[in-house]
């Protein structure tokens, strides 16, 4: 039962699929609508009895499952706020975001229970952790632990009491400025994308079947395997391990998806490997976002798998892609156009329209599902979200037909693989070893022109720089998408007058 003018996202996503039709299709479990409603509402129920109260945050580092699915579903549909963070962000860097989000529930799958101790060790205000396929008895002290069957087994009545604008989704970035900082979104955000992007860009249908290389802690993958499907009445194909193109382009030919997510990275890593020509078959639409797809990538995979690909961007922020191609006017090396219910501006460096076509300028961006801020983030909240306005930081051209091209970031931030990467977080690693003096850590693209981390560095004095010694080093306390793939060694680095790192002079020199 909803209050009167109400709103919930969980309860719309779950009224749209005919009860018997699947909904979700993962290794281990197929639910139906009908199973995977009474789930969510038996999760709602357990979250409840744990005493978690409306807009209490549930935090989730849980593989791609049902579980992470009715998990997610089910603290909305409490009231609570669901905060799905990175399964790469562990130990200290979750214990980070836990004690920030003041999540007082952490639910975790068995494979990050380690991850989830330390990160408790920073959180004291958790104060219940629910693990799945994990031995409760690991956990000898600290806050109670249950197991998820226990939270998803209680069969209690749950009264809805959300409207529009009360938050259902925290989503943690890094974003412009370093710090995770979590982006607060609406349950109106989700049925907006729902209704804008997945509906009027990619048609979805009750036939579709969705599968996304992104997973369900991204916003896009959150879209992608969550939000569209269900809001569609259609399914998605859930995939609990690390993605390869071998394991995606065998659930392809097992799943027949229609619908196929990815970022730049994993389309050129399919067109790396031998899979099967024929693998993407049923894919009617495959989807790029993260970072603007390299003209020769889209021609490739077209040419070798048969589906074109349709670039987009979009932003945690943003919840979703808010600029993009279209399935039948795909320009190539273009971001397309804004989707339907969104505005885009760009803007030069004292804020001012820019009108002209072909001059570069910073993408602003408005529509429905913009957040509502960054929790507890003042300064980078007011820099961010600018009246009806966010501000993406992304420089950008538009093209004499309409259309926008992307150009790089206005600030120094990087992204990898489609995920931001803060420079300074990498520097402060490498800073910690003993040969390193001097760090600056900037984006150079790879030989598929796709941006990746490469460190510039000065040696401490009498000491030498082991380019795999230090990329190594990095492998341990920063996550795997963030260590340098490259180390270049500098006598010193270019610096301004004013001591600041040139880093425009250091991209120069890396891509050289
Ligand atoms: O990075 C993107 O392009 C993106 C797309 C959809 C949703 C979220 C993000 C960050």
């Amino acid at each position: 039962m909803t209050v009167p003018g109400g709103f919930n996202a969980a309860e719309f996503l779950l009224a749209q699929g005919r009860p018997d039709a699947a909904a979700v299709v993962s290794a281990r479990r197929t639910l139906r609508y009908a199973e995977l409603s009474a789930e969510v509402r038996r999760v709602a129920a357990g979250l409840r009895k744990l005493g978690v109260r409306p807009e209490e945050r549930v935090m989730f580092s849980m593989v791609d499952d049902v579980e992470l699915l009715t998990g997610i579903l089910g603290a909305m549909l409490a009231g609570a706020v669901a905060v799905p963070v990175s399964t790469m962000v562990t130990g200290l860097e979750l214990g980070k975001v836990l004690a920030d989000s003041r999540a007082r529930v952490l639910c975790v799958s068995g494979e990050f229970a380690g991850s989830a101790a330390a990160a408790l060790t920073s959180a004291p205000e958790v104060t219940d952790l629910v693990l799945d396929r994990a031995d409760p008895a690991a956990f000898p002290s600290g806050p109670r632990v249950h197991r998820w069957a226990e939270v998803a087994t209680v069969d209690e009545p749950v009264e809805v009491s959300t409207w529009d604008d009360s938050p259902a989704l925290w989503l943690y970035t890094s974003g412009t400025t370093g710090q995770p900082k979590g982006a607060m979104h609406r349950h109106a955000s989700i049925r907006a994308i729902c209704e804008t992007y997945a509906h009027q860009v990619l048609d979805t249908t009750s036939s579709d079947r969705f599968l996304s290389v992104p997973k369900l802690f991204f916003a896009y993958g959150l879209g992608n395997s969550a939000f569209f499907p269900l809001a569609a009445g259609a399914t998605t194909l859930l995939e609990p391990a690390r993605p390869t193109p071998a394991l995606f382009a065998a659930r392809a030919k097992a799943d027949r998806p229609t619908l196929f997510f990815g970022v730049p990275t994993f389309f050129a890593a399919l067109l790396a490997s031998d899979v099967p020509d024929d693998s993407f078959s049923s894919v009617r639409c495959a989807i790029s976002a993260g970072e603007p797809l390299p003209v020769s990538l889209f021609n490739r995979f077209r040419a070798r798998f048969g589906v074109e690909i349709l670039d987009g961007i979009g932003s945690t922020e943003a919840l979703h892609i808010f600029l993009s191609n279209r399935p039948d006017l795909v320009r190539p090396g273009s971001t397309g156009v804004a989707v339907p219910g969104y505005r885009i501006q760009l803007r030069d460096e004292r804020g001012v329209s820019i009108e002209e076509v072909g001059k570069p300028g910073e993408l602003y961006v408005s529509g429905p599902s913009i957040a509502t801020g960054y929790w507890a983030r003042y300064a980078a909240t007011k820099q961010v979200f600018q009246g009806e306005w966010l501000r993406t930081g992304d420089s950008y051209v538009r093209n004499s037909d309409g259309t926008y091209t992307c150009l790089g970031r206005f600030g120094d931030m990087l992204k990898a693989g489609g995920i931001w990467v803060s420079p300074s977080e990498v520097e402060e690693r490498l800073l910690e070893h003993p040969a390193v003096a001097e760090v600056a850590v900037v984006a150079a693209p790879d030989a598929d022109g796709l941006d990746k981390p490469v460190a510039c560095v000065v040696a401490a004095p009498s000491s030498a720089v082991a380019a795999e010694e230090l990329i190594e080093f990095c492998r341990s306390g920063l996550a795997a998408f963030k260590r340098p793939r490259a180390v270049v060694e500098l006598a010193e680095l270019p610096k301004t007058a004013t001591g600041k790192i040139r880093r425009n002079v250091l991209r120069e020199l890396v891509r050289e």
